[in-house]
């Protein structure tokens, strides 16, 4: 399944050809979840694999084999990706666990009155379409990005791949209280990893001893990840991710999109977010330090 220059648009969101089809994407809507899954929610670029990592060191209780040995794709597949079916019919691991982009509107009906245990992970919009811009420079499924600021019209527009993230936060956020979900920012794993994983572990009832813990925060870190071939997509050939033009495990940073925002960029930016998020209470940290000092 090459079809790198494809895009399937699905309800009016557009998504990679190389990974989507029409019939596996009308597939994900009619998952049946149950009520054992775990579903790790997000927007492309916000911390996704790190979560991904996560979960199988906590459901191992910090022992790294599984997450060592079998690739993330295979441990924690898309629900929206084509090979999804066939990677659950051919494991057997309870719980399940998957992973998915797809935005509330579209995934929401499927996980009505389920159980189903969802860790939605956010990161400031500004470093995700940093880090998003980057990597449509080195994964040959995505198209040409333009020049950067082409790429953040289209970024707060939303007619980049996977829609909206405007959206895409707003439709899943504020069904929280409805459905069994624990929202966890980037920022707040970066910030404090010993903590995200207390909530994880609390969440999934999986307690863990301090030993354990400290196992998986050591090996959830940014350099382990990067060094780990199961989680930093190396095993992908060249000419489907050109790692001369870049790496997935990239700087790992908070607040990178000073470093190429110019400050009419960043006006603009913040223009759009305030009128988009006016009505919702979301606070990001858009830099390393304490909430009180950010700009929005
Ligand atoms: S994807 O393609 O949607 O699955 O991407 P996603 O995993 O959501 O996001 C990739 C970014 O997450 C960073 N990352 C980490 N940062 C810090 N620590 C750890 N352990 C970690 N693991 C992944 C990764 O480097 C990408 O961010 P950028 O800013 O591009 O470095």
């Amino acid at each position: 399944m090459a079809r790198l220059d494809v895009t399937e648009m699905f309800h009016g969101i557009s998504f990679p050809g190389h990974l989507h089809t029409q019939d596996s994407l009308q597939l994900a809507l009619k998952c049946q979840f149950q009520d054992t899954d775990i579903l790790i929610v997000s927007y492309p670029k916000s911390g996704t694999t790190w979560m991904q990592e996560i979960v199988t060191l906590v459901t191992n209780r910090g022992d790294p084999h599984v997450s060592q040995t079998v690739p993330n794709w295979t441990r924690a597949p898309w629900l929206e990706q084509y090979y999804c079916t066939a990677t659950l019919k051919a494991s057997s691991t309870t719980p399940r666990l998957l992973t998915t982009h797809l935005p509330h509107h579209l995934l929401g009906p499927a996980l009505q009155g389920s159980k189903a245990r969802i860790i939605y992970v956010s990161r400031n919009p500004k470093d995700v379409v940093v880090s998003f811009y980057h990597f449509h420079k080195m994964a040959n499924f995505l198209p040409e990005t333009g020049s950067f600021p082409e790429f953040l019209n289209r970024f707060l527009d939303g007619t980049l791949h996977y829609g909206s993230w405007f959206d895409h936060i707003k439709g899943w956020t504020s069904q929280a209280a409805a459905l069994n979900l624990l929202h966890i920012t980037y920022e707040e794993m970066s910030m404090d990893l010993n903590g995200t994983i207390k909530k994880v572990s609390s969440l999934l009832q999986c307690p863990l001893l301090e030993d354990e813990v400290s196992s998986c925060v050591k090996h959830s870190s940014f350099n382990s990840m990067k060094n780990n071939k199961m989680i930093n997509y190396s095993l992908i050939p060249d000419e489907i991710m050109d790692y001369s033009k870049g790496s997935f495990m990239r700087k790992g940073q908070i607040g990178d999109w000073k470093n190429i925002f110019s400050k009419e960029q960043n006006e603009y930016f913040e223009s759009v977010y305030r009128s988009k998020m006016q009505d919702y209470s979301l606070e990001f940290m858009w830099e390393r330090q304490k909430f009180e000092d950010q700009p929005i």
